[in-house]
């Protein structure tokens, strides 16, 4: 009997894993006619957008450090200088004259420098006009892209990956009949371009382009080699390919970028080793190679959600439908896709994802396709550490690093200030001043918002090594606070000025810019607090954490307005019916944990409010933001309110108008529109957030599960703690976690249901977990009759318990009748 029952276990078992692969997977009947229909593929290195065409094929490149410009800085040098008289106008309430000084005196001509495509690969594969059977399919479980049709009674495959130990992109032609393919390859760029094609080898040079005065110090070189069993010659700029049945197509690409102040690299010669260390090893190997390095991340998570028969459509009907259909799964392969756009772009070695990850057809990209600050380069590595990705935020890492050294020259030469600091946009030069102008790059928090990733880092791994090599970047963002931070002449709390609530402003002020708003003294709070735990943590100067400690404890407490809102600004001017984008004041809600539900009730419920005010329609990267805040807010039917607001088909943006409230093109990068990856981390991150949460002290199991998944698992989720987290549900209630421990100490477990499980004690006393202490908050809560007209949100009763773990060990709990 037992014997019988384990068969039907692993049958079933056996049968969800298949379904839950066909899950994995985006799939369609015709070649892409549009950049937003292309699949994807990446290695962090290089980028490539895959069109399945039929007689014409295209493969669109990049490669991640091909920028304009070259090294320079925009620190304005008249800006010390203004910087009082700025400050008087502010206090004074003389935004629009503040404004003006600052386009001034603080802005510069360059706004940053902008990511370039690097041109196309084009084949002609002549007369494949009429196809039959046709298939075009991106595999995020193994990361290949193919496409397969029928033409002349010959079917022919194509088999395309960015090879992730390899770093170059390879495509594989096969068909099925001896000598029936044959092809032209040739390459186009809207960039200044040379061509040579010699044997079975086209070189291209790619020049780069100069911005806003900086002149062109990059270009690019990037070698093709075809090895087929037919013949390749070479004519002109073109190879072409007779008389075969298989080629392959390596394609390598570098520039002469070192590091933001060095372009002494050699293009030539690194592409040329590329491509030569590629060729030599056989296909078979190469593509072995690249499938286990992704699988070795990809694998550490699944999320099922039993799959529907509205779920065997072609992926882009999928998300038309998704309104009107039961197709829950669609979510879980979403969830996924974020995951394996992460890993195709942000590798350590590598740059980290930029507004378009590493993909982007334009030479002249919205808003350049670089690094803003002010949420969007935060948002793309929110999934990273708790969807088991923590190896791809290492490149964030890195330009922190970076940061922390042209952002000190930047607080020294505006603000005549100490540590470092970083306006709402960068670059992959490094530059730190305000951009764009006043009312929206006065704004400097953006290096200290990144910072709080270094910390996040530690909080999920334990590893203190790490927390001593970036103490210092991180304490340069708590050092530039201590120095920059001036006396509210009115209020008398140290506020950041000149700033202002990212890109946004009350009705009736006369300019955005302000000081002390919500949001800046949430992120100095952060830095300062971090800087604190880890200056304790490494046993470092006591003096200094004092000094810390001194400023946290001035800085302005959140408050609660008129409209039983969170208030955005220190004064209560905001809108109940507004609807912007940026909802800014909340990032103590999500991603930091100023605002929690047990800790602050009174703020949560304030800042519930504010999302209900707020409205579930948004751009891309702010519904993606919506989804994390309602699983903070504990609230799954809510998230998954806005999940359904993201999952809108938006089929092109030439036809932006007809669909206002598309968010998903058919390949599914998210829409802001245009296309922003930072939507699809967002959603990702979103959807981890209301399965597992850790953020205030104790592990919480499905904290925010919607009715439409009541069933499901997930596995390899990461708390932080280092607690790895593999659950099912049914009945929209948790059935049984397995939790695994890589660091060994106390884990709270918080659930909905009763849990019985080895080694499991009703917890008692504040949380024990040495590892993350909540921050609790510097605020004075407002318990007042304010808030009595104000929607409560109703939290469900929670069972806590608490479990000695070892290093290494697993721990099984499951729910206990009740
Ligand atoms: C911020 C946002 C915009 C856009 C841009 C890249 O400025 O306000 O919506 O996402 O970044």
């Amino acid at each position: 009997m037992r014997k019988l029952m384990f068969i039907v276990f692993v049958a079933l078992a056996m049968a969800l894993h298949a379904d839950n692969n066909d899950n994995l997977r985006l799939w369609y009947s015709r070649p892409a006619a549009s950049w937003t229909e292309a699949l994807p593929v990446g290695n962090s290195h290089m980028g490539a957008m895959v069109y399945g065409g039929t007689a014409h094929e295209t493969l669109q490149l990049n490669e991640e450090t091909f920028w304009a410009g070259g090294p320079y800085s925009n620190n304005s040098a008249k800006a010390l200088e203004a910087l009082p008289e700025v400050r008087r106008l502010v206090f004074e309430n003389k935004g629009k004259e503040a404004e003006k000084l600052i386009n001034e005196a603080f802005l510069t001509s360059q706004n940053g420098m902008r990511f370039l495509t690097l041109g196309n690969i084009s084949i002609d594969f002549g007369r494949h006009d009429s196809v039959t059977d046709y298939q075009r399919e991106l595999n995020i479980a193994n990361a290949t892209a193919t496409t397969a049709y029928n033409c002349n009674g010959v079917r022919y495959c194509r088999t395309t990956f960015a090879s992730l130990p390899d770093k170059v992109v390879v495509m594989r032609i096969e068909a099925d009949k001896e000598k029936a393919l044959e092809f032209e390859l040739g390459y186009k760029c809207p960039l200044p371009f040379r061509a040579k094609a010699k044997g079975n080898r086209l070189n291209i040079r790619c020049e780069g382009v100069e911005q806003e005065g900086i002149p062109a110090a990059l270009h690019a070189e990037c070698r093709v080699m075809v090895k087929s069993d037919g013949k390749v010659k070479s004519n002109g700029d073109r190879l072409t390919v007779s008389g075969a049945s298989t080629a392959t197509i390596y394609i390598s690409a570098a520039t002469n970028y070192v590091n933001y102040r060095d372009v002494s690299g050699n293009a030539a010669r690194r592409a040329e080793s590329l491509l030569t260390a590629a060729a030599k090893r056989p296909y078979k190997e190469m593509l072995e190679a690249h499938r286990n390095e992704y699988r070795r991340l990809f694998d550490r998570v699944t999320f099922t959600l039993p799959a529907t028969k509205a779920a065997k459509a072609e992926t882009d009907k999928r998300v038309a439908d998704f309104h009107k259909n039961d197709d829950a799964s669609l979510a879980a392969l979403m969830f996924q896709y974020g995951r394996y756009l992460l890993i195709s772009s942000s590798q350590p070695g590598g740059q980290p994802a930029n507004l378009q990850g590493v993909w982007n057809e334009s030479t002249k990209a919205p808003w350049d396709s670089k690094y803003t600050i002010n949420i969007n380069t935060e948002m793309n590595y929110w999934p990273a550490e708790v969807t088991n990705l923590s190896e791809t935020h290492e490149p964030l890492f890195n330009m922190l690093e970076d940061l922390s050294v042209t952002g000190k020259e930047t607080a020294k030469t505006l603000y005549g200030a100490k540590g470092w600091v970083a306006h709402h946009n960068t670059d992959l030069w490094r530059a730190c001043g305000p951009v764009d102008a006043a009312n929206y790059g006065m704004w400097p928090n953006g290096g200290a918002w990144l910072a709080q990733h270094l910390w996040q880092h530690y909080l999920y791994t334990g590893d203190k090594d790490f927390l001593k090599r970036y103490y210092d970047v991180l304490k340069g963002t708590a050092d530039f606070y201590m120095s920059h931070l001036v006396k509210h002449p009115d209020k008398g709390w140290l506020v950041t000025v000149p700033s202002m609530s990212p890109e946004h402003g009350y009705k009736g002020s006369s300019s955005w810019i302000t000081a002390g708003c919500t949001m800046d003294n949430q992120i100095a709070a952060d830095a300062l607090e971090a800087t604190l735990k880890a200056t304790r943590i490494l046993n470092l100067s006591g003096a200094y954490a004092d000094s810390l400690e001194q400023t946290l404890r001035q800085l302005p407490p959140m408050q609660i307005g008129k409209y039983n809102q969170l208030q955005e600004w220190l004064v209560d001017e905001d809108s109940p019916r507004d609807n912007h984008r940026h909802i800014s004041h909340l990032y103590g809600l999500y991603p930091s944990n100023r605002i929690t539900a047990y800790n602050t009730p009174t703020l949560f419920a304030a800042a519930r409010n504010t999302l209900l005010q707020r409205g579930d329609m948004a751009t891309g990267w702010s519904i993606g933001w919506k989804v994390n805040f309602w699983a903070r807010m504990l609230d799954g039917n809510h998230a998954y309110r806005i999940i359904q607001n993201m999952l809108k088909l938006l089929p092109g943006d030439n036809v932006k108008k007809d669909y206002p409230e598309g968010r998903t093109y058919p390949n599914l990068f998210d829409a802001h529109p245009p296309f922003q990856i930072d939507g699809n981390f967002g959603f990702t991150a979103g959807v981890a957030e209301m399965l597992l949460q850790s953020h205030d002290g104790a592990v919480h199991l499905l904290p925010a599960l919607p009715e439409a998944w009541s069933e499901g698992s997930v596995t390899g989720l990461v708390a932080r703690g280092g607690f790895v987290v593999d659950m099912e549900w049914n009945g929209t209630q948790l059935l049984g976690a397995s939790i695994h421990s890589r660091l060994g100490g106390t884990l709270r477990l918080r659930s909905y249901v009763p849990l019985k499980g080895k080694g499991l004690k009703p917890a008692s006393g504040s949380c024990p977990n040495a590892m993350y202490a909540p921050a609790g908050t510097y605020a004075k809560p407002l318990t007042s009759q304010k808030l009595q007209s104000a929607q409560q949100p109703v939290l469900l009763r929670t069972y806590e318990y608490d479990i000695e773990t070892s290093a290494g060990q697993t721990y099984k709990v499951e729910r206990a009748s009740y």
